[in-house]
């Protein structure tokens, strides 16, 4: 698998490319199949529907790695913490951790509860043509915590500040609990068939460096270290966004790092030297236009030459985004990235 090799830093013909939400609402073929389930957590339940969507943008835009289709948020789920996803609001939970007593009334060993993600990918490996990867994941504990402390999505995180500045030891031990939580969903993820993992930092942006290092980072160099050690043939791809500042300070047993659009691949660069295979970064609204877009490439690809590289976007693909420019973009990096492999 090109992709694989290229997560090891192996030779490969051209830069493997996938895109972050690379399933979704930008294809009609998602909304139709989302259409059939009674909610979003029933489609992420749902072995046949969430199969369909995972191989989705294989089929459609010839992307070089699946990526399960599940969401981060059913580990807090199902440790008990009720979920809605509302459309246009986003993920909404009715209960919330911010006392000693709601931490400890939250289930742990989810693991097992989880088993429709293991048959997803279990049918998603046997349907899926064997040079394509597939990508399992889960999301990183400081993240999922934010979302478990705020009740939804944010844009000011105070509430999980709050707890971090006034009852560190109460957020140290939520972080613990989904770190053991996180390390035994993701060798499960593995015995089913995953090729690669990969852990979303997506809101790291949200503290200062000193304790983004002592809560996020942390924990993240935790798990991989727990799977690097169990399966060391298993690529491990870290995304914390928003830390471009720091980048050099970031160590650990993975394979890859996930760079976001906010710094340019050449900085990024600099700052990680020889330390891991990079992955990003275009800006994904540059796929509104395809000049755009193609400048954008091009601008990334020169930067990584001769450098170990997977292509991706600096985040999620945009609900309307044009699906010709993202097929487009395959072929562009593939065609490009070949000349100079
Ligand atoms: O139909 C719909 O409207 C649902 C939209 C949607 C989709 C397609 C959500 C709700 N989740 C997903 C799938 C998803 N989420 C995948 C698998 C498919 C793929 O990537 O192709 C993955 C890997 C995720 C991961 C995820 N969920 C992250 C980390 C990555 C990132 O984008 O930073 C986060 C933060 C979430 C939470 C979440 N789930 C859904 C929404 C709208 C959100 C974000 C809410 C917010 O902004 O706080």
């Amino acid at each position: 698998m090109v992709f694989i090799r290229a997560c090891f830093r192996q030779k490969t013909p051209y830069t493997p490319i996938w895109m972050m939400r690379q399933a979704g609402r930008y294809l009609s073929e998602y909304k139709e199949i989302r259409s059939q389930a009674k909610n979003f957590l029933d489609l992420c339940s749902r072995v046949d529907l969430a199969t369909q969507i995972t191989l989705q943008p294989i089929d459609i835009l010839d992307v070089d790695a699946a990526i399960l289709f599940s969401d981060i948020l059913v580990i807090p789920y199902e440790m008990g913490l009720d979920l809605e996803f509302i459309h246009g609001f986003g993920p909404r939970f009715n209960h919330i951790i911010n006392n000693e007593e709601s931490l400890k009334s939250l289930k742990t060993g989810i693991q097992h509860k989880l088993g429709y993600v293991y048959d997803t990918i279990s049918c998603v490996r046997k349907n899926l043509s064997n040079d394509k990867a597939l990508i399992g994941f889960s999301g990183a504990p400081w993240t999922l915590a934010t979302y478990m402390i705020e009740g939804h999505g944010t844009k000011n995180y105070y509430k999980s500040k709050k707890m971090l500045y006034t009852n560190p030891i109460l957020l140290d031990r939520l972080l613990e609990i989904l770190s053991n939580e996180i390390k035994q969903y993701l060798s499960l993820q593995i015995q089913a068939g995953v090729n690669a993992i990969m852990l979303f930092d997506s809101w790291a942006n949200a503290l200062e460096e000193s304790q983004y290092l002592a809560f996020g980072w942390k924990y993240l160099r935790d798990i991989a270290s727990y799977i690097k050690h169990e399966y060391p043939n298993i690529p491990i791809i870290i995304f914390p966004r928003g830390v471009g500042a720091y980048l050099e300070k970031l160590y650990g047993d993975f394979d890859v790092l996930g760079i976001d659009w906010q710094i340019s691949m050449q900085e990024a660069k600099h700052k990680v030297g020889n330390r891991f295979v990079l992955q990003g970064n275009l800006e994904p609204a540059r796929l509104y236009d395809y000049d755009s877009m193609r400048q954008g490439v091009e601008v990334i690809l020169n930067a990584m030459r001769n450098r170990g590289h997977i292509f991706n976007l600096g985040h999620g693909m945009i609900e309307d985004l044009p699906r010709d420019n993202a097929i487009a973009l395959v072929r562009l990096v593939r065609e490009l990235s070949s000349q100079f492999c």
